[in-house]
């Protein structure tokens, strides 16, 4: 019977190839680890400055269990769906003031002023600080191109010790740098945005118990928001007020994310606006589930009330993009999914990177993966990376569980992955939503589906 089924399968059999970009939905990157997004619009496009974490090197085994980065990459894309890495633009090594053996290159941001970009990260200095220690200082590193190249400043800013740099430039061109230190605070640059121009100022009324770090100020409609990540019960979460100056004082306001539903202790984030879409910009642990110090980062779309106020944003898998029908859509990165009979796993727990896959274990299953762009062009056929050790049927519907089935695939028995290519029977142009349910008993695992001709 199961050769009879075999024989009808109208199912092409591919060998198995491998996937093409992976810079799509969330995590966005997917080759490495990286976390404290600070996104800019720059020329038309977005701009990802995160800290790029990675598994402690031997020489530091003593702090295995902490954070660990030696230097920053920077990334791109104007549709937030394709990344681009531009790769390293400043490492540890960069300026005689870093304790290079630190690994300490935490919390970045990066501004444009006059046609230069300025990058402002926070190191372990090789100074002793009052504490005995090598504190946290801020250097910068100025480039003619958001993608660099950078020349790291020698020096730090004189005057700020601390973490997590901001800054932002009023709409009258004065420029303040914003940090934490146990505190958030608050000092005016001076026009060539490497020295301050005020006395640093603790930015009063905020939550006096709880770590509060990260601090994200932007501007809208003539308010000021203050937003930071805060320990409010367990681990951080996305806080924020609004004042109307830019040194404050803020009304502590509301919450924009809860703590991390993945455990993941920190979180820290960026809000920016983008073709008249804002966005939040986040981490979780998604590629180290059991080690939250490796992180990866996110974006969601982001939305305020009619009064200012901002409304909770909640993590999605999916993220925010079109999804070209023709790219491999990695349904696992699903909108909705059926609350019994599904889930997800990584593909290879060995190698996370590999990403994960949708295991439908029950009939009638189902997954659903929002904004699948069809273009305008008939795309005949559909390719499903696929792995069932006792076969099965996949349908593949748009729009909703009972919306119209443009074609069903049949999945042989196998003990590997197995590409497979089976006709359309519809085609409709244009943006769908794409559901895929199961019509087996038995499990059936999806890496990816495709639409070509
Ligand atoms: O990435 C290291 C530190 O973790 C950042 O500087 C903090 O904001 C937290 O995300």
């Amino acid at each position: 019977m199961k050769h009879v089924y075999l024989s009808l399968l109208t199912a092409i059999v591919l060998t198995m190839i491998s996937g093409a970009a992976l810079f799509a939905q969330n995590p966005l990157i997917r080759d490495q680890f990286t976390a404290d997004p600070s996104a800019r619009v720059f020329n038309g496009k977005v701009y990802v400055f995160p800290s790029h974490d990675i598994p402690t090197p031997p020489e530091k085994s003593g702090r295995k269990d902490w954070f660990c980065m030696e230097d920053y990459h920077v990334f791109s894309s104007e549709n937030l769906t394709d990344w681009t890495d531009h790769g390293m633009i400043v490492s540890q090594y960069d300026a005689p003031w870093i304790d290079s053996t630190s690994y300490s290159m935490w919390a970045p941001d990066c501004v444009e002023r006059n046609g230069k970009y300025y990058f402002y990260f926070p190191a372990n200095t090789n100074e002793i600080d009052e504490n005995g220690r090598k504190g946290f200082g801020i250097g910068v590193a100025v480039a003619d191109q958001p993608e660099g190249p950078y020349v790291t400043q020698k020096e730090n800013i004189k005057g700020v010790k601390g973490i997590d740099p901001n800054v932002l430039i009023d709409k009258d061109g004065q420029a303040y740098i914003y940090w934490s230190h146990g505190h958030i605070f608050v000092a005016k640059l001076k026009e060539n945005m490497l020295e301050l121009a005020s006395d640093p100022m603790i930015i009063p009324n905020l939550p006096e118990k709880g770590l509060k770090e990260g601090p994200w100020v932007f501007e809208r409609n003539g308010l000021y928001y203050l937003t930071f990540p805060h320990v409010e019960n367990n681990t951080e979460r996305l806080e924020y007020g609004i004042g109307d100056n830019p040194m404050g004082p803020f009304k502590m306001t509301g919450v924009i994310m809860d703590e991390s539903p993945t455990g993941c202790w920190t979180n820290h984030h960026s809000i920016v606006e983008y073709n008249k879409q804002w966005y939040l910009f986040y981490h979780h642990n998604d590629f180290s589930p059991t080690f939250d110090k490796n992180r990866s980062i996110r974006v969601d779309s982001l939305f305020f009330n009619a009064d200012g106020t901002i409304q909770k944003v909640q993590p999605t898998l999916r993220g925010v993009g079109l999804t070209k029908a023709t790219n491999n859509i990695e349904i696992d990165r699903y909108s909705a999914i059926r609350n019994y009979g599904v889930k997800i796993d990584f593909v290879d727990a060995a190698n996370t990177f590999e990403g994960w896959k949708t295991i439908f274990e029950k009939k009638d299953a189902w997954i659903q993966y929002n904004s699948v762009d069809f273009g305008d062009k008939t795309l005949k056929s559909v390719q499903v990376k696929a792995l069932s050790k006792a076969g099965g049927t996949l349908q593949i519907r748009l729009n909703h569980t009972d919306g119209p089935v443009v074609t069903e695939v049949n999945i042989p028995e196998s003990d590997g992955w197995k590409v497979l290519q089976t006709p359309l029977s519809k085609f409709q142009s244009g943006v769908h939503n794409l559901v895929v349910v199961s019509k087996a008993d038995h499990p059936v695992e999806i890496d990816w589906i495709r639409f070509g001709n």
